[in-house]
Formats: structure tokens, sequence, C-alpha cells
């Protein structure tokens, strides 16, 4: 077997044209021309190679990604284990389905997932091509398990696009708007936001985790409740991370009412937040867990995961799907896993986490406007506000910042229900002098988007 070796991508950024260039400016053009407005663009600069901590664009231009095309190529892109994977696998064979001839790499890839998330009793996976379909499949393995209808979801929450996972997102715009009418037996609890909760950050966890029971006893009920659907830390929601205590208790309550407590770790798992799942954090061992995004270095491979009474309550043959588990995207997913257990990036997760702490620590003590500081890991926000004690969600400035950023060269993304949170997800691969390079950038475009 024979592939094209490439030059390994100079770590350094670099620009020889204005971001976006006339080359992505031209292809920018021909997408407008050919591909739906409706699937919108961050950084219209298109990309021709990607490694490290660096996207190459058409124009030539070096740009230091913090973004990891939304919390995916956690190993990097194109990490050589991935590339090796990918490669060897479409030589030999590119599909067969696996509901019709099955194939070693998907059994291995569940394997490896009954391994590494939580809890050590005995699991059962399988496998889907999207985020979405993870979730809409784990809701109908809670429903077939506990024979009812309800899922609790909560405010902030985001689980995908596809209809019965529109209903389970929050955010209208731009996810569910006029896309309606979504799945019944849907509810939603409120979240434990910790700087936004009424009563204060101290009462956050006793009082949120309050009204989550208030509310799914009087208006779902606990033995109509099949499942509850939490993000252990949000993502798309803006990156909320619940006090100490609040995931515990909630796990509890779902197993004392023999609900199912399905953890969306789509965004915060494999290595992300500083450790495998982001419930190892306090311990909580979910029923049921999503994963997608980082498990296979870039290609599209996502899995369900959870305790084998509840995966297979289902009928034979009631799971699957042409293309779930398909044995290219397999190959990267085991890939993808190595590497991660190789190079121990759980640790140097966290070492990303202080590096960008110290800095961002110091940034919020200079600007009232920062609010609030979190997350874990490899997975880090900042909220803007108006300042001075007023949370009003600061979104212009939000936008600004990115803006000044993209300009230059810094691969930034926003998220939030607010549109106010400016979020760090770098893939793991980056070296320590590009995500000093891209704070330098994001303090300097701070400077200037509070100075105008
Ligand atoms: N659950 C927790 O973060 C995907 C979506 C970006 P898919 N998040 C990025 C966008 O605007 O579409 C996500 C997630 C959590 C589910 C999903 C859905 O995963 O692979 O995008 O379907």
């Amino acid at each position: 077997m024979t592939s094209t070796p490439t030059s390994p991508i100079d770590q350094q950024r670099k620009l020889v044209t204005a971001v976006p260039g006339p080359r992505s400016q031209e292809l920018h053009a021909r997408k407008a021309a050919a591909v739906s407005s409706g699937v919108g663009v961050g950084l219209p600069a298109y990309v021709e190679r990607a490694g490290g901590g660096i996207l190459v664009d058409v124009d030539g231009n070096h740009l230091i990604d913090f973004g990891s095309g939304i919390a995916v190529t956690t190993v990097g892109n194109s990490a050589p284990a991935v590339v090796a994977g990918v490669q060897e696998q479409a030589a030999d064979f590119t599909h067969t389905c696996f509901m019709v001839t099955p194939y070693e790499e998907y059994v291995a890839v569940c394997e490896q997932l009954a391994d590494l998330t939580p809890g050590d009793h005995e699991k059962r996976s399988a496998l889907f091509n999207s985020g979405a379909e993870a979730v809409e499949n784990a809701v109908k393995v809670a429903r077939t398990f506990t024979g009812r209808d309800a899922v609790v979801a909560f405010e902030h929450g985001y689980h995908g696009r596809t209809n019965l996972t529109m209903g389970l997102t929050a955010k209208s715009m731009p996810y569910k708007h006029g896309f309606g009418p979504f799945a019944p037996e849907i509810y939603r609890a409120p979240m434990a936001y910790p700087l936004r909760w009424p009563g204060g950050a101290d009462r956050c966890a006793d009082e949120a985790f309050r009204a989550f029971v208030d509310m799914v006893h009087t208006q779902v009920g606990e033995t109509n409740t099949a499942a509850v659907i939490i993000e252990p830390i949000q993502g798309e929601g803006g990156f909320v991370v619940p006090p100490p205590g609040w995931l515990s208790k909630v796990a509890d309550f779902c197993t004392e009412h023999g609900i199912v407590l399905i953890a969306d770790e789509i965004q915060t798992g494999f290595c992300r937040t500083g450790d495998w799942f982001a419930c190892d954090h306090e311990g909580v061992v979910p029923d049921l867990i999503t994963t997608a995004k980082g498990i296979a270095g870039g290609l599209p491979l996502a899995g369900v995961t959870g305790r084998a009474e509840m995966m297979d309550s289902v009928h034979a043959s009631g799971l699957g799907g042409t293309y779930g588990g398909n044995p290219v995207a397999c190959a990267a997913a085991l890939g993808a896993i190595r590497t991660m257990r190789e190079q121990d990036l759980c640790a140097r997760a966290k070492e990303v986490e202080s590096i960008f702490l110290s800095r961002l620590d110091q940034l919020r003590a200079k600007y009232d406007v920062i609010a609030d500081v979190r997350g874990r890991g490899a997975m880090l926000a900042v909220e803007l506000t108006a300042g001075a004690g007023d949370l009003t969600p600061n979104a212009a400035l939000t936008g600004a910042v990115n803006k000044l950023c993209h300009e230059q060269g810094l691969v930034t993304l926003t998220c939030g229900t607010f549109g106010n949170v400016f979020r760090f997800l770098p893939p793991l691969s980056s070296p320590d002098h590009l995500l000093e390079e891209g704070l330098d950038i994001f303090e300097d475009a701070f400077a200037r988007a509070t100075a105008s």
C-alpha cells in the first residue's frame, strides 16, 4: 500500500494576504452560487491543509486554530495514526454495511467505548454517523427500556438539528426557528448556571436541583419520564459548568426513579476536558452516554454506549442505519483513541487549561466586561457582559473581538444562548507557542474592541 507523503506543516502563524484572501473570496463567491445560504460560515478562509495547531488556507495563510472544527480534531488534523488507519482501511474495503456483513473495526470501537466510558458495569454500544443521530438513538433505547415517553432536557442545552434533537435543543435562532413543529413529550428544566442563577452562584447547586425535581414531579411525573439528557458541561449553550455536586444529585434522582440518565458527551468527550469524559470529574456514571466529534479525529462517527440491559432491551434490528460505524470512520477512531492513550492527551488538556487560565484570569482582572472565565481542560470560555456588575449579555463586543481575531489569522468561535460567550477549543496537538500567540491576538483584539 502506498500513500503520498506530505511535508509537515510549519507550526507558525503566517499571513501573506488579508484574511480571507483573494482565492478564498473567489471560492466564497462560488459557494454563494452553489451552496444553500442556510449553511453559514464563520470565517470564509478556505482550508487546503491542516495539522498540529495550524490551518493553511488556499491563499497560503497559516491560521492558528482555536476551534478544532467545533471540538473535533482533538488529536489534531490528519493525525498520523488516523491517516494511517484511514488509508489502510480505505484500500481494504470502504463499506459493507455492518448490518449486512459485519467487520472487526466496528466491534473494536465498541470495545474501546466500553473500556473508556465511566463505570465498570457491563456495557454495549451502537455506532452512528453524527451526534444528533446518536442522541436520537439514546432516546429510543431509553424509551424501549423504560416503556415511558417523556424526555427532560435543560435550558441552554444543545443536542442537534434533527427533529427530535431540535426539540431537545433550547435555543431557537438559528437552530429551530421556523422548523417546527417539534417532537412531543420533551420538557425543559432550569439549568444550574452559576453566573446567572437568580439566587446567586452559592445557592445554585441546591436551588437548581430543587427546581429540576419540582419540574419533573409536577409537570411530567417521575413514572412518565424515560430519560433525562444533560451535557455535563454545556457546549453551544455557553460552556456552562454546573456547580460541583449538582450533576451527582441529578444522577441519584434518576436512579431513584428508574429514569435513564443520558450524558451527552459529544462535545466534552475524549480528553477534551482533561478526563476521558466530563462525567469522570465528579465520578458520575450515566446510564447511557453519547459520543461523536473527538472520537474519530475528524471522520464522521458517533456512538451510544450504555448499560447492557438497556442497550439490549431493544428488539432485534431496532437500531442501525446504512453507514453507522463505517469501517473507514472506525479505523480513524481506533487511530485517534490510540493517539489519545499514547500521548496522554487528558494530561495535555490540563496543561492547555493552565496556559489559558493564567492569561484569561489576568484579562478578567483588567476588564469588568468579562463576567466569568470557566470551563475545564481545553474547553474554556469567557462570558462578556455590560460590565460593572451588570450581567446584560454583550454579544456586540463578542462579535467584534471575534472578527478582529479572524482578521489576524486566529480561528475563534463564539457560543451561548445570548451569543456573548467566547470559547476556546484548541487541538491538543497545538504547541505551546501557538496557544500563547493566539492568546496574545485575543488580548490585543480585546483591547482594540473595548477601546473603540
Ligand atoms: N450534542 C453536546 O455539541 C454538536 C453543532 C454545531 P452533530 N455541536 C456542534 C452546529 O451549529 O451545528 C453537538 C453537541 C452536543 C449533540 C451535537 C450534535 O452533533 O454531529 O452536529 O449532529
